[in-house]
Formats: C-alpha cells, sequence, structure tokens
C-alpha cells in the first residue's frame, strides 16, 4: 500500500483533523521561507537574529522596516492551492482547525475559519512598553523598497515605539494561542503538518503532542522529515500538489480534480 493509500485510509477514518503549518506552506505563494537566505539589505543578518527583542531595541528602523517589507511582501501574495484546499476538507465533511506557525494571513484569506497563530501576526502592531494595540494608518504601512529602514510609529498611550505583534525568540508564546493549539491537537484524530522544519520550540513538539495523544500524524515536505512513530505518514512533495491528491484519494468526490483544490 502506498503512502498516499495509507494517508487517505487514515483520513477516511478521522472525523476531527488539525492543519499544523510552517513557512512551506507559503513557499508557493512566494514567500521565501526561512530556510532561503535572506535577500537585499537583509542578506546579511540571520532572521534568528533579527526576530529578538534586542534587535529591535538596538535597530529599530532595521527590524520594523523588514516586518514592513514582509508585510508589504504577503499582501501582495495569493493563498495557494495548500492554503485553498484546506477549507475544501472542511466542505467534504472533516471538522477542521489550522495551527499556524506563520504570521502571513493567508490561511485566512484563503476562507479557514479556524486558525490558531501561535507565533502571532503580521497584521498587528503593539506597543514595545506598554502591550497596547497599536493601529497602523495606510501611510505608516507605506514600505517603498526592500531594505528601507523605517522608524517605527509611536505608542498612542505612552509614547514608546510600536512593534510588529510577533513573538520573537525568547518571547513566550501568547497564552490563549497556546491553549487553544495544545486544546485542538489533544482533540484531534489527525494531524498533518504542512511545511514546517520542525525546528523551534514549543510549536515544533506539536506533532509529538499528537501522537502522545493518540492521533495519526501526516508529514507533507518536500524534504523527507524523521519518522518516530507507526502512526506517522511521509508523503514527500510540494504542498499545493500533495494535498490536493490527499483530498482526492480520500474519495473526496465533490472535489473537482483541478489544481486549485
Ligand atoms: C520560548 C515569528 C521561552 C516571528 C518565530 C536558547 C536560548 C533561548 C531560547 C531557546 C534556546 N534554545 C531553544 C530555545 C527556544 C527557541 C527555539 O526553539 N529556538 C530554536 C532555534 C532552537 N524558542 C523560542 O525562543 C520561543 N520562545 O521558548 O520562550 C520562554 C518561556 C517562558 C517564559 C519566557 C520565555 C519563541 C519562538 C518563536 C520565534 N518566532 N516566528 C517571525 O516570523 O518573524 S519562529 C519562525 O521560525 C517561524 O514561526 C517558525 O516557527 C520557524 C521557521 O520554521 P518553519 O516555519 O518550519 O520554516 P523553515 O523555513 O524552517 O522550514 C520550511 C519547511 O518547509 C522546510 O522543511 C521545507 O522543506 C518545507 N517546504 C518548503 N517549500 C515547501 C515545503 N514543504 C512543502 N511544500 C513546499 N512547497
Ligand atoms: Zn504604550
Amino acid at each position: 500500500m502506498s503512502q498516499m493509500q495509507r494517508a487517505a485510509d487514515v483520513l477516511r477514518r478521522s472525523k476531527k483533523i488539525v492543519f499544523f503549518s510552517g513557512a512551506g506552506i507559503s513557499a508557493e505563494s512566494g514567500i521565501p521561507t526561512f530556510r532561503d537566505k535572506l535577500t537585499g539589505l537583509w542578506a546579511k543578518h540571520d532572521p534568528q537574529r533579527l526576530e529578538t527583542a534586542d534587535a529591535f531595541e538596538e535597530n529599530p528602523a532595521l527590524v520594523w522596516g523588514w516586518y514592513l517589507w514582509r508585510r508589504h511582501q504577503v499582501s501582495g501574495a495569493k493563498p495557494n492551492p495548500a492554503h485553498l484546499c484546506i477549507p475544501r476538507f472542511q466542505d467534504a465533511g472533516w471538522e477542521v482547525s489550522v495551527i499556524t506557525q506563520n504570521i502571513d494571513d493567508l490561511h485566512e484569506r484563503a476562507g479557514s475559519l479556524d486558525v490558531v497563530h501561535v507565533h502571532g501576526s503580521l497584521m498587528d502592531a503593539k506597543c514595545f512598553a506598554c502591550h497596547r494595540p497599536g493601529e497602523l494608518t495606510p501611510d505608516q504601512l507605506r514600505v517603498a523598497e526592500e531594505g528601507q529602514l523605517i522608524e517605527p510609529p509611536r505608542c498612542d498611550h505612552c509614547n514608546a515605539r510600536l512593534r510588529p505583534g510577533v513573538v520573537w525568540f525568547r518571547e513566550k508564546l501568547p497564552e490563549d494561542a497556546w491553549r487553544s493549539a495544545v486544546r485542538r491537537v489533544r482533540e484531534c484524530d489527525l494531524l498533518i503538518s504542512v511545511g514546517t522544519s520542525g525546528v523551534v520550540m514549543p510549536a515544533a513538539g506539536i506533532p509529538e503532542m499528537a501522537l502522545a495523544a493518540g492521533a495519526a500524524v501526516i508529514h507533507v515536505n518536500l524534504e523527507e522529515v524523521g519518522l518516530v512513530g507507526a502512526d506517522e505518514i511521509m508523503l514527500k512533495g510540494s504542498a499545493g500538489v500533495v494535498l490536493p491528491a490527499l483530498l482526492r484519494a480520500a474519495g473526496a468526490e465533490a472535489i473537482p480534480d483541478h489544481h486549485s483544490c
């Protein structure tokens, strides 16, 4: 029995599915993954270095400029067949939720209704000091070119700098997001991990958490990921091809046989 047939079998026997996604699911939308080299001004920077409160304190204009550029890239991108396929699992009758490490809004723009962002969102800004949310005007969102240094706006309440509403390294994950992620993982029958290198903790522990709770786990990735349990299945390939193929293999006949699921 092929891995795809095994996966379709497990899917047919499942009711509650969690899709756990990383940067790889947005790659086919043209959003660089963390494994891709940074380009432009940031080429000489290591994302893990830029994604810290220290880097923001040291050079707020560099970090704010980088996030504005990433937000600009995302607003110019479109959900790809992988994002678009996930709501079709819901249409076909499965109970679906998404837990994403990504800070883009491509899952939402693809029509996914239950999306948990464990690492925050590019669309949010908050005060670096008092943590109150900050509203950005269209003018404050304007970024002319890659690599522009942009001084962040100030908090209306305490006048400290605004920062991106994302989780940086050595920062706690948002309690409510993490709690709802854990609940969904513990209640699911199947977790489909899509496009993640599984390095950054505690999010990277989610597939193991699903296995420990008795769920099956399907990995969708261009590369083989290390399987630890008998209940793990590896579907190698790009997410935009594999997810539609999985849905068809599970006999969700309603889905027309074209790429965008
Ligand atoms: C925490 C938001 C503690 C921002 C991100 C030492 C010192 C300090 C901390 C640590 C330490 N050692 C470990 C830690 C913990 C640290 C950590 O895990 N570090 C790693 C590097 C070892 N974690 C933290 O710091 C976390 N916080 O621990 O706090 C604490 C506890 C209590 C109280 C106070 C503090 C916070 C981590 C969150 C960091 N923020 N993002 C932003 O995006 O700018 S992480 C960011 O990187 C992503 O969110 C994601 O999590 C990670 C990147 O991983 P992926 O998404 O998987 O992307 P990647 O490019 O790596 O891989 C892409 C994959 O897709 C590949 O496998 C590729 O093959 C595949 N692919 C590509 N194309 C396709 C595809 N697959 C299918 N189809 C395709 N087309
Ligand atoms: Zn403030």
